[in-house]
């Protein structure tokens, strides 16, 4: 079983600005001259952290790490900052991620991402198809109407009642959503961008305690706590909720239709059996829509990265490829 390598400190970092008055937040870290990386987090809205650069070998790799617009050291934060996500969206991703590798003069890289982050990386590998070396993608995420009718609007409460009851619970109650009782995404809406903190703030922590909750197979309370810390709940579930009202941007079902433009990049499609967040019929799917890519269906694991089984699966992967 393959685990995270070693801890590791950036020996570059910087602030990028992307235009709209927003700078992101960017690290390398790894061999300077190796294979370079760059890792899409996901949320949206859920930051970087120092785990995320031990999914690759140091000595070969050349790995880069940025938050995305308003979340993690990014300037600024969608908690403070609710008025710049009118320039957030998928499409403004895929032009910073272009900004940053010219800024780091690569060529071409290989491209890893999980949940958002996979959605991310598929929709940047479509825009950009030659700057794209290899793409590795766990518990995937098309942020089809399917997909978020499952997580957001009542799929799971067959299997986590409980769990959702807490999620539903400041749309059902608050006198403010009356209109929107039957569609909570909507509801959400109003609440994180009320400007009252005492509507925003415990809407933030339903929300992003809900995700935390159902995305190991495992209770994880240290996870669940470290979600529910004000400011980062509230940057992940005003950012999240920005995207999934907006459709990502997206045609529904644009990013397996378009599956076609990834012909000839070598992949790793890597999927948690019990995967509540992203259910693994999207991976599916994307497999056989992409046949070239590997496929592992890990038998005993949720949505998380750091699950063991995904965990030996990444590794192998990012492994692989350096060779
Ligand atoms: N959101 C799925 C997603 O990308 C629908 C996601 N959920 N939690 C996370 O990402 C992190 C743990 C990476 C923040």
């Amino acid at each position: 079983m393959r685990t995270l390598y070693p801890e590791i400190e950036p020996h570059e970092i910087g602030f990028l600005p992307v235009g709209d008055d927003q700078e992101i937040y960017w690290e390398v870290s790894g061999n300077p001259d190796g294979k370079p990386v760059v890792f899409l987090h996901g949320g949206p809205g859920g930051g970087t952290s120092p785990a995320h650069r031990r999914l690759f070998d140091p000595a070969k790799y050349r790995i880069v790490l940025f938050d995305q617009r308003g979340c993690g050291q990014s300037i600024p934060h969608a908690s403070t900052s609710p008025d710049h996500l009118a320039s957030n969206t998928t499409w403004h991703l895929v032009d910073d991620i272009e900004k940053l590798r010219v800024r780091l003069g690569i060529e071409r890289w290989m491209v890893f991402g999980g949940s958002w982050g996979s959605t991310l990386g598929l929709a940047y590998a479509q825009t950009h198809p030659s700057r794209v070396t290899e793409l590795v993608l766990r518990g995937i995420f098309t942020l089809r109407k399917i997909e978020l009718d499952w997580f957001y609007e009542g799929g799971t409460r067959m299997i986590v009642p409980d769990l959702w009851e807490g999620f539903a619970e400041p749309v059902q109650t608050s006198p403010l959503v009356p209109d929107d009782r039957g569609h909570h995404i909507r509801a959400y809406h109003r609440l994180l961008n009320h400007p009252d903190p005492a509507v925003h703030g415990p809407a933030a922590v339903a929300w992003a305690s809900y995700e935390a909750s159902t995305i190991t197979l495992l209770p994880n309370a240290e996870l669940v706590a470290r979600f529910a810390e004000p400011s980062y709940a509230l940057a992940f579930a005003r950012i999240e909720n920005h995207y999934f009202l907006n459709g990502g941007w997206f045609d529904d079902g644009q990013l397996l239709a378009n599956a076609g433009l990834l012909r000839g990049i070598p992949g790793a499609i890597i999927q948690g059996r019990y995967d509540l967040c992203t259910p693994a019929v999207t991976a599916w799917e994307l497999h056989r829509a992409w046949p070239e890519a590997s496929f592992t269906m890990v038998p005993d694991a949720g949505h998380a990265f750091d699950e063991p089984g995904i965990l030996d699966a990444l590794i192998e992967a990012t492994d692989r490829f350096a060779r």
